[in-house]
Order: C-alpha cells, then sequence, then structure tokens
C-alpha cells in the first residue's frame, strides 16, 4: 500500500511528504494518524532537530477528503477532536521548529495545517483557501486561532465566510505566511532554513516555539471548533455541500440556521 506521508531522513533534520497526489494530498484517517505519528516519532529523536512539511505532486493538501457522501449522523465534532486537533497540538508541541513549503493548493484542513507550522513558504503558484464554508462548515484546525493572529479580524472574517483562495504573493504581503518565492526556488529555500535551524541553538528554539504558543488560548478554540463544527456537520447544506463537490457542480444551499 502506498505510504500516505513519506519521512526522509536528512542530515539533522525530516522532509515529511504528504502523498496523496492524485487527490491532492487531501486527508484520510489513516495519513491523519501517519503525519501524527511522524511528528511524535521526529520529536522523540534527539538526532532530529528540525521538521520540514511539504505536499508531493501539485498539491499541499486539499483538506478533509471528500470520497463519499456524508450521512447525516457523521459527528464531525468527534473527528476534529479525536483527529485533527491532536495533530495540530502535535505540531504545535513538537520541541523542534516546522518548516511548511506549501507547494500547491492548500485548501480547507490543508490550508490551517501549513498555518499551524512555525515557517510557512509557499510557491509563488501556490494558493490558501478557508473552503470549508463552500461545503457548509466552519474553519477548523485552529484556523479561527490562527487566522486572525495572522491576517487581523476583517480579513479573517472575509477569508472564512467567502472561501475565496488567494495567492501566495498576497498571503505573504498579508502576514499570513514568511515568503512566496518562485516555485523552483520553493525547495532549496524550505531545504536551507531547515538545515539551517537543525544546526541552530535546539534549546533556544524549543524555547521560542513555547513563547509563541498561547496554548490555552488555542486549546479554548479548537474545543469551541469541535462544537460548532458538530452543528455544522448536521446540517443539510453540509451534505448537499459534500454532494455537489461530488458531482462537480456548484452547491445549492437552502439555508434553515
Ligand atoms: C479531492 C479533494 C478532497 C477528495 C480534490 N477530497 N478528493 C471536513 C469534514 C469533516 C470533518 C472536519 O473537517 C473537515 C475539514 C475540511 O478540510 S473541509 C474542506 C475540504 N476540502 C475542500 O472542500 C476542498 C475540495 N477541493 C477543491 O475545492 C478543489 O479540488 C481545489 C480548489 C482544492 C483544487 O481544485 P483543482 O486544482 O481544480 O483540482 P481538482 O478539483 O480537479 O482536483 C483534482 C482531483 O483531486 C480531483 O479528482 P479527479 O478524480 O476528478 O481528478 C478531485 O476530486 C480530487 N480532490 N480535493 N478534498
Amino acid at each position: 500500500m502506498q505510504e500516505t506521508v513519506r519521512v526522509e531522513a536528512r542530515e539533522g533534520w525530516r522532509r515529511l511528504v504528504l502523498n496523496r497526489p492524485e487527490r491532492l494530498n487531501a486527508f484520510t484517517p489513516a495519513m491523519q494518524a501517519a503525519l501524527k505519528a511522524a511528528l511524535e516519532a521526529a520529536g522523540a529523536d534527539p538526532s532530529c532537530r528540525a521538521v520540514l512539511l511539504t505536499g508531493e505532486g501539485r498539491g499541499f493538501c486539499a483538506g478533509q477528503s471528500l470520497e463519499q457522501p456524508v450521512g447525516p449522523d457523521a459527528d464531525l465534532g468527534r473527528m476534529l477532536e479525536e483527529g485533527y486537533a491532536p495533530l495540530i497540538r502535535a505540531l504545535r508541541d513538537l520541541p523542534v521548529p516546522v518548516v511548511c513549503a506549501v507547494n500547491g493548493v492548500a485548501a480547507g484542513a490543508g490550508a490551517n495545517l501549513a498555518l499551524a507550522c512555525d515557517i510557512v513558504l509557499a510557491a509563488r503558484s501556490a494558493s490558501f483557501s478557508q473552503a470549508f464554508v463552500k461545503i457548509g462548515l466552519i474553519p477548523d484546525c485552529g484556523g479561527t486561532f490562527f487566522l486572525p493572529r495572522l491576517v487581523g479580524t476583517a480579513r479573517a472574517r472575509a477569508l472564512a465566510l467567502l472561501g475565496d483562495p488567494i495567492g501566495a504573493e498576497q498571503a505573504a504581503e498579508w502576514g499570513m505566511i514568511w515568503k512566496a518565492v518562485p516555485d523552483e526556488a520553493l525547495m532549496p529555500e524550505a531545504e536551507a532554513i531547515a538545515a539551517r535551524l537543525a544546526a541552530g541553538p535546539a534549546r533556544a528554539l524549543a524555547l521560542i516555539k513555547s513563547a509563541f504558543a498561547d496554548r490555552e488560548a488555542l486549546d479554548a478554540q479548537l474545543a469551541l471548533e469541535a462544537t460548532l463544527q458538530r452543528e455544522a456537520g448536521r446540517s443539510k447544506d453540509f451534505a448537499e455541500g459534500v454532494c455537489a463537490f461530488l458531482e462537480k457542480r456548484p452547491p445549492v444551499f437552502r439555508g434553515g440556521r
């Protein structure tokens, strides 16, 4: 079976590659578990002093895998509590810096996975979208925590409410990411940063991460996202959003609050 997350050992650091390119690296439960395990293994290995996260193929990550219609009894709150929130915490709690090289589209949970990383570079052709609303959901994976802190509430609200993609250069201009680089420069630049961090003062780097963590606020926001997503997941608009995606047509939302 294809490895959903490829782990490549480098001198003092590891490259983790999301590896379902035929689905733009959309998350299945197995891929979610594999990424969490790979992060934890990196954190447990004293010789690993930085991590680089990227995606295989033309996408970074298209968020949750939407491969079949979702039944009305699916508990999205639980999916977040048991799947995505522990993954985001594992990223934030990792005692080594995580560099993210966004090589293509980053949508939904994929966008917010990138924003949870410590230094985010993106290829100029990459884009970020809070695609959740397009299927009747709210941003999760800490998006409601990261976005307003990164870009301010005016931009965060519009990004979340409209779900429109923004390009890498716009994302950098808005302070959502560290920088946008020409496509061919993405991997060399990201790898150089990972190697530099791996040669850095490991204890200080871990302490810098802790200083920025704001962990209690993140936990509270992840819990709120789970509560709200549980409710959104029960709506007919969510079921319609997923059907429309699968049928490759625009959704027809009927509302009802
Ligand atoms: C996909 C996906 C995908 C499966 C592209 N799944 N196949 C959700 C639910 C439950 C619990 C809690 O949290 C969440 C969090 C979320 O992440 S919700 C948001 C889920 N993601 C999306 O809604 C994004 C869906 N994808 C898209 O809108 C587009 O694919 C984007 C804009 C990402 C890229 O568009 P294009 O560049 O035009 O590529 P494409 O649409 O042609 O996709 C290429 C293939 O990948 C295609 O398959 P096909 O067999 O036709 O070649 C897509 O069906 C497949 N794919 N995203 N999430």
